[in-house]
């Protein structure tokens, strides 16, 4: 379908997501071209309506707006490095969707804008059969004017939340998004091993997990709050039982066969909390302990949002 009007949009990376983005913007009647550096990724895509172009120059000259989804940001720099690709970049704005680190969004950003071209950064919150859909989250920073430009262009592909000029800040914002769901994740394949090491299958038990960690999600605002304000002493679970209950998780683990490796940092982390002489504060009392790097012997240290 396409819809008169709607502006070109370059996509670049045909893998799983930038495939389910090209498709997105189709679905929302944009002339699209693609490009992917392995060729025959695109033929689906073709036969929707879009445009595969035969260089990443070409693809990049064909749209104002190049949104670019590759494995890593070396991906991205190979990619955007070739002379006849930066060189297309002047007057477009770059969207770079691939997963990084705020240090290599800023670094690109510097780059794009030498080039003569708007950059905006992303973070994709969502797998890909999510995108174009409810429930599908971007992250983007950078180029006001950029975001003002391509806002209604890049919603095709879920909400789309700017979170300002700072090219590094979606990037940050990602990274701590996925550093949560690593951590839930971790818990539920060390739950799953645990249960199983008795035979209990993971489709039985993962409801009661589910409903589990529902329920404590519930306290994270609290402890943001606790967090904020430098007040951790609001709690019904102190950290020093939390330490000596710790330690079961790992003993557990070892009587049962199974790897502790997931769960060693979190009860080394603990022990360092009573250590610091916070055993009577809650759990948000451990942000404090991250921010400070152990082998320096530093201070835990307070949270002060007002200092950075
Ligand atoms: N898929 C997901 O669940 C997550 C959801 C959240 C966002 N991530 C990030 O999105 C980026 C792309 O992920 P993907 O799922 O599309 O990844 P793949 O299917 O593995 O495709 C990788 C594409 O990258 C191309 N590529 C790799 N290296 C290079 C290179 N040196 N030069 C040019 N292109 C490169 C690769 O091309 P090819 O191998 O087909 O030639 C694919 O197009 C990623 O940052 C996720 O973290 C996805």
């Amino acid at each position: 379908m396409n819809i008169d009007g709607r502006p070109p949009v370059t996509v670049i990376g045909l893998g799983a997501m930038g495939k389910a983005l090209a498709g997105a913007f189709l679905d929302n009647g944009h002339p699209t071209t693609v490009w992917n550096r392995t060729a025959g990724k695109g033929g689906e895509l073709a036969e929707r309506g879009a445009t595969e172009a035969a260089t990443a120059a070409g693809a990049i000259a064909a749209s104002p707006l190049v949104v670019v989804c590759v494995l890593d940001d070396a991906a991205v720099r190979d990619i955007l490095s070739a002379p006849a690709a930066s060189e297309a970049l002047a007057g477009r704005t770059l969207v770079n969707l691939t997963n990084g680190t705020p240090r290599q969004a800023r670094e690109l950003a510097r780059w794009v804008s030498a080039q003569g071209a708007d950059y905006l950064d992303g973070g994709i919150m969502a797998v890909p059969p999510m995108i174009g859909r409810p429930g599908s989250l971007v992250l983007c920073s950078g180029s006001p004017r950029a975001f003002a430009a391509h806002e209604r262009t890049l919603s095709a592909t879920g909400t789309v939340s700017y979170l300002g000029e700072d090219a590094g800040r979606a990037a940050l914002y990602d990274i701590a998004l996925l550093s949560a769901m690593y951590g839930m994740f971790g818990g539920f394949l060390q739950a799953v091993a645990l249960a199983g090491s008795e035979k209990v299958p993971a489709t039985e038990f993962t409801p009661m997990v589910v409903s589990w960690l529902n329920a404590m999600i519930t306290g994270l605002p609290n402890m943001a709050k606790a967090y904020d304000t430098n007040d951790h002493s609001a709690t019904v679970s102190n950290l020093e039982m939390q330490a000596t209950g710790f330690v079961n998780l790992l003993e557990t683990g070892r009587d049962q066969g199974i790897g502790t490796e997931l769960l060693e940092p979190m009860g080394a982390l603990l022990h360092r909390g009573v250590a610091a002489g916070r055993g009577g504060d809650g759990l948000s009392a451990l942000i404090d302990l991250l921010r400070t790097d152990p082998a320096k012997g530093s201070d835990a240290g307070s949270n002060d949002l007002g200092s950075e």
